[in-house]
């Protein structure tokens, strides 16, 4: 994410990561103010064992494309809404890459984030049983607990 204060807006993704069974590596990266911390961690993140990125960025968001032109590994972008413009502009500026370098790009805010762990859960579970099982279980639960009438 591109700040701190973005946190409380990406935590569903940690959460949902969580619920999973799949850790997660948060880190605080600014595309714009932190652009050498940025190339750095991104560059040796597969050797990290980093498999998909999760980026989060209000404004003029560039944290997701940036990311995706410096590997080859899914990148899955969260336009977050703390900017003025309540995170449309955050969302143009993930949603509209340039062919060739794609990122995949998740509703503004909470939401977004929370499908966006999801949604990198339900990569993972391709290769991983015990992911996958976790994920079928979240969607059983998430069934379940919607009553059949109001009242
Ligand atoms: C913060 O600046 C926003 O919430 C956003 O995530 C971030 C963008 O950071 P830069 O990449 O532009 O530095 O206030």
């Amino acid at each position: 994410m591109g700040s701190p204060n973005d946190w409380d807006l990406m935590k569903p993704a940690a959460d949902a990561l969580e619920a999973l069974g799949v850790a997660s590596d948060v880190r605080v990266i600014s595309a714009h103010r932190t652009p050498a911390r940025h190339h750095d961690y991104v560059v040796g993140a597969a050797d990290a064992g980093i498999e998909i990125f999760i980026c989060g960025a209000g404004f003029a968001a560039h944290l997701a494309g940036v990311t995706a032109a410096l590997t080859r590994l899914p990148v899955l972008g969260v336009p977050l809404d703390s900017s003025a413009l309540d995170g449309i502009d955050a969302l143009l500026a993930t949603v509209q890459m340039p062919g060739g370098i794609p990122v995949a790009t998740f509703g503004i805010g909470k939401a977004g984030a929370k499908n966006a762990g999801l949604f990198a859960g339900a990569i993972l579970a391709r290769s991983d049983v015990s992911v996958a099982k976790a994920l079928e279980e979240y969607r059983a639960a998430q069934t379940a607990a919607v009553p059949e009438t109001p009242f």
